[in-house]
């Protein structure tokens, strides 16, 4: 899979919490949502130990590959490498864009969070590979959330994306669901730029049906809203 071919479209972040994954099993919910054309994974996972991230990473990449999906993991440099997966995703609050760049190599997918066009400069002009843009929404997902940006937030992004033509992807996360994904992708435009894609956890690991969220998202973010 080359990196530049990855399609950031509809982008599952796992979480194992009960609060979010209730009974459901991890490896059922990824499986289901990849059915349902989730296009891109990554593994989060805050609270378990160094071993258990590598297991459960190990066993979600024989997943994810089944797919050609690439996975990658938050925050852990070291279980990418371990596991042999895409990449990483870090936060401002992480190791810096070139450490992660530099054990990994050119060759690995690194995405990095982002919630001002400052931070955005800065990632684009450090080589990751895309940006994931929030918090958009307020969300029980993720309480300690610094910024909350809205949607005329992303558009400030996409702004600063366009006009410095860069070629960093950019999806979106925070608060995104069924009833919100198509006016987040086509009311963020800006200067002719949109969003490769959305970024969900609970939208889809907290459904019933996990392949049905995942179905009916992909549809949602590719279809404008009638007033676009
Ligand atoms: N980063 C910013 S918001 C968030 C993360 C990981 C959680 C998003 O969760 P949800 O359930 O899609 O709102
Ligand atoms: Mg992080």
């Amino acid at each position: 899979m080359r990196k530049q071919d990855v399609d950031y479209s509809l982008y599952l972040v796992t979480d194992s919490t009960p609060a979010i994954l209730g009974t459901k099993d991890l490896y059922q919910v990824v499986e289901a949502a990849l059915k349902g054309g989730v296009t891109c994974v990554q593994f989060r996972d805050k609270k378990s130990e160094t071993g258990a991230l590598i297991e459960t990473a190990r066993k979600l990449h024989a997943i994810t590959q089944k797919y050609h999906v690439p996975l990658l993991i938050n925050d852990r440099v070291d279980v990418a490498l371990a596991v042999e997966c895409e990449g990483v995703h870090i936060g401002q609050d992480d190791m810096t864009l070139a450490t992660a760049r530099k054990s990994l190599g050119p060759d690995a997918i690194i995405g990095v969070t982002v919630s001002t066009v400052e931070e955005l400069d800065t990632a684009c002009r450090g080589g990751a590979d895309y940006v994931g843009i929030g918090t958009v929404f307020a969300t029980p997902t993720k309480d300690d959330t610094k910024h909350i940006i809205g949607i005329e937030g992303v558009q400030r992004m996409l702004f600063y994306l366009s006009s410095s033509r860069s070629k960093v992807k950019s999806v979106c996360i925070g608060g995104i669901n069924a009833a919100n994904a198509s006016q987040v992708m086509w009311q963020s435009m800006a200067k002719q730029k949109t969003l490769d894609g959305v970024a969900v956890v609970s939208a889809i690991v907290a459904a019933e049906d996990p392949e049905a969220a995942a179905k009916d998202l992909t549809r949602l973010i590719k279809t404008p809203p009638a007033f676009a």
